[in-house]
């Protein structure tokens, strides 16, 4: 009886950690302006084409874009996926701050006919989680 009471609280105690955890995570994370293929409206993703997709992670007055780390950046349906083939810094919506754009290769997205969302997390330089997302359309796969 003892035995089982102690696995019991043990179990209680793993729920709850994971839970407490999983629900500090989606707190902490700073939500933060992406733009998927900056300057297409509606953004539009061919999954069939190879080549890189654009995602930028833009920069506003209280968060600067250039503070994540490009290591700790995942994008794709869920913000897992796909890693930056390669970064590049510059000014893409012409607010005059620096934003940072990151390249993932297409095939790593994992995109499929039910993607409506591309996500993206990743880190600040400092540990801040960040997260990101942006409805898109997926192209070849017929009109619903
Ligand atoms: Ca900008």
């Amino acid at each position: 009886m003892l035995a089982r009471i102690m696995r019991n609280d043990a179990f209680g105690w793993l729920v709850g950690a994971a839970l407490a955890s999983s629900g500090f995570a989606a707190f902490q994370a700073m939500q933060v302006p992406i733009d998927v293929k900056p300057g297409d409206t509606p953004t539009t993703i061919e999954r069939d084409r190879g080549g890189h997709l654009p995602v930028a992670i833009l920069s506003t007055a209280q968060f600067d874009a250039l503070t994540v780390d490009p290591t700790t950046v995942r994008v794709g349906p869920t913000g897992t996926e796909a890693e930056p083939a390669r970064t590049v810094q510059g000014d893409v919506n012409g607010d005059d701050r620096v934003d940072l754009q990151v390249l993932v290769r297409v095939p790593d997205l994992q995109i499929t006919c039910a993607t409506k969302v591309i996500k993206l997390t990743g880190k600040t330089m400092s540990g801040t989680d960040i997260e990101g997302s942006e409805a898109v359309t997926v192209d070849g796969c017929g009109v619903f």
